[in-house]
């Protein structure tokens, strides 16, 4: 069927996360807009975001404006008339959606009647204290009561589809289902609130997941009523959609609905002009991370810069579902392995967890100020002596070395010396942590011994607040930090994606992650060998926990023994993948869930091929990355690997 040849469709696109910045949805709704907005505008079908009206955002990201529709208009006065508040306007990123914000707090006066209306619906009950469940509950009548009157004005065949994204947003299209609208919904989740809280525990989540008793699961937890409309979001959408394979499955078993479609993330990834243009970003950024890393190793900077790697995990404070604790094992046992090797390279291990401090500490302080006026002296100096070389190489004398510097100069220098010793060891953290006692990141790191001891060869900062440009201490952005870094670490336990090591693929960093992250699975299905592309996937469904520890360990010992063309081939062939992740190609599988939404709404008007015949559901590898021709050989001593010149592919794995 040719869907272009109908009447133009209306499509809404509905969560909590529209210019609201919190996780990933924001990540995934912000950056397929561009694919989104311009496939619609070739249609000509006007599609919405809506969100809740979140102001500091707004007054941030979206540009106020009247509605380009005369029916939109008419359909907010309607509800502006009942003493809504409601914004439209442009969000300011690429594609520039349009959006409709929904001032929870002005409906709150409405608050009791739809929470009977509710109850005698569904027979979920919202208990008095949950606060957040009584706002996603608002929000979700709001936008049901908007979809509903927008589509009582069109005339003529159903033409309204509307995607709803995690039970935070899901209500509105379980409302619209019960009141029997004209509407295709999907509901789309990006997790499991019980996946999530039961991963958090101490369960063997992947192993047990058809025999979990999910109503005694969900009460011992107190998340009863929330699961309950989860569920009730799932069950009731024409079309069920996730971010991943791994989650299909464990909604199938927690929500008790498979998923009709799976629906990787993407990213929107930008053509670099010239291949090696991400190796010489990676090499400007690394040289500001060597910075930082003077500055907080003064006194102790007994390693060599152009030997070491830097190795980094990043993401909410999730300790072990974002894998924390096996990143923190597995790097003690990596110093170990590099002590007992005599390794000549030092690998520095960032932990970019935010959580409550009270600013940078002294230390960080002391060695920002110190560096900054080290820096200073030096290029004084440096100035001076630069004149005098020229002016004994303009009266043909040969520079003396030993008298270049005069007294003045070395006592300077020798006050710069005596000013970066300390006794004391740099410190694992960056910042005064309100609660340093039970942080459990640093507890953990106290409890192996990670302490940037001299004969320490992995050394560990606890970065506890998102990099930013703002930061005097790194001074560049997450995604420069990314790009100057070696290796991204993300084992995480409970991940339905996980942007973190996409986000280091797209920029042609290597990075590990697991086979139970949406992200590890997808990568699998895609890839003949990954590790051999910069993805490396740890085994947490199928090895013990520390057989999961040994694998992770050998994985980050093997990358410190690689050589820097092995690194650069690498990069190059791990960028290449970010084709994989563009939206523009990903972007169809929620084409494909609206048109099928539409087909099991309408089946007399929109009547689709049966999709999952034609095998576009689930796994459906359109591209495959093979074997390469070229190995990233194992280094043989310092002639380092053997590239042979007759390679296939070693001209465009080589990075110039
Ligand atoms: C990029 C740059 C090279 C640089 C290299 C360092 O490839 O283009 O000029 O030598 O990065 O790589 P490394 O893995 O040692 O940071
Ligand atoms: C979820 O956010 P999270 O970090 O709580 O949604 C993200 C976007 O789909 C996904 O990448 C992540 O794995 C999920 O867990």
């Amino acid at each position: 069927m040719n869907i272009s040849a109908e009447p133009f469709k209306t499509y809404f696109e509905v969560s909590w996360e529209i210019a609201n910045k919190i996780g990933g949805i924001y990540t995934v709704i912000k950056t397929k807009s561009a694919v989104e907005t311009a496939r619609f505008s070739d249609l000509g079908d006007p599609y919405f975001l809506i969100g809740p009206l979140n102001r500091k955002c707004v007054d941030l990201e979206v540009e106020i404006v009247e509605p380009q529709f005369p029916i939109i208009s008419e359909t907010l006065n309607t509800l502006r008339k009942q003493g809504i508040v409601v914004s439209y306007g442009r969000w300011l990123i690429e594609g520039h959606p349009s959006v409709i914000l929904f001032d929870i707090g002005s409906a709150y006066f409405k608050l009791n009647e739809w929470r009977q209306e509710f109850f005698e619906l569904t027979h979920i009950g919202v208990p008095d204290s949950d606060t957040e469940c009584k706002d996603v509950m608002v929000f979700g009548f709001l936008v049901a009561w908007f979809i509903s009157e927008f589509t009582s004005r069109l005339p003529g065949v159903p033409t309204v589809n509307a995607l709803f994204h995690e039970w935070q947003g899901g209500i509105g299209g379980l409302l619209l289902r019960l009141w029997h609208k004209q509407v295709a919904v999907t509901f789309h989740t990006h997790a499991t609130l019980l996946g999530r809280y039961l991963c958090a525990g101490n369960v063997d989540f992947y192993n047990n997941l058809p025999h979990f008793d999910v109503d005694t699961e969900a009460g011992d937890r107190g998340i009863y009523h929330k699961y309950c409309l989860e569920r009730a979001c799932a069950a009731t959408a024409h079309v069920f959609s996730t971010v991943s394979v791994n989650t299909g499955e464990e909604c199938e078993h927690l929500l008790k609905r498979k998923a009709d479609v799976i629906c990787p993330n993407g990213l929107n990834v930008k053509e670099v002009a010239a291949q090696h243009e991400f190796q010489n970003l990676h090499n400007v950024a690394k040289y500001k991370i060597h910075t930082f890393v003077q500055s907080h190793f003064h006194g102790h900077m007994d390693f060599d810069l152009e030997d070491t790697l830097y190795i980094f995990s990043a993401g909410r404070y999730e300790y072990s579902n974002k894998g924390v604790d096996m990143f923190i094992e597995s790097l003690a046992k990596l110093n170990h392995l590099m002590k007992e090797s005599f390794a000549k390279k030092t690998v520095i291990a960032f932990l970019v967890f935010p959580t409550g401090t009270n600013y940078y500490n002294v230390e960080s302080l002391r060695g920002l100020a110190l560096l900054k006026q080290t820096r200073e002296v030096v290029q004084s100096i440096q100035e001076k002596l630069g004149a005098k070389i020229f002016d004994s190489v303009t009266k043909g004398i040969m520079p003396n070395g030993d008298q270049i510097l005069d007294s003045d100069d070395q006592i300077k220098l020798k006050r710069c010396i005596l000013a970066n010793q300390r006794t004391e060891l740099p410190p694992i953290v960056t910042h005064n942590m309100t609660d340093d006692r039970s942080d459990t990141i640093l507890n953990h790191l106290r409890r192996v011994k990670l302490f940037n001891q001299s004969s320490d060869k992995v050394k560990v900062i606890f970065h506890p607040e998102f990099i930013s440009a703002t930061s005097p201490l790194f001074n560049m952005d997450y995604e420069d930090f990314v790009r100057g870094s070696h290796l991204g670490v993300f084992p995480s336990y409970y991940e339905p994606w996980g942007y973190t090591p996409a986000e280091c693929t797209v920029r042609g960093i290597p990075s590990v992650t697991s086979n139970v992250s949406g992200y590890g699975l997808f990568m699998a299905d895609h890839i003949a060998e990954p590790e051999n592309y910069g993805v490396y996937i740890v085994d947490r469904r199928n090895r013990s926990w520390w057989d999961s520890i040994e694998q992770l360990s050998n994985f980050m010992f093997k990358f410190t023994q690689m050589s820097q063309k092995q690194r650069i081939i690498q990069r190059n062939r791990c960028e290449r993948l970010s084709e994989l992740l563009s939206w523009t190609s990903l972007t169809k599988k929620y084409s494909l869930a609206r048109n099928m939404a539409f087909s099991r709404a309408f089946p007399d008007i929109y009547n689709l091929p049966d999709l999952k015949e034609a095998g576009l559901i689930h796994r459906s590898p359109s591209l495959f990355f093979p074997h390469p021709y070229s190995e990233v050989g194992t280094p043989k001593g310092s002639r380092g690997c053997s590239f042979s010149s007759t390679d296939q592919d070693s001209r465009d794995d080589t990075d110039k």
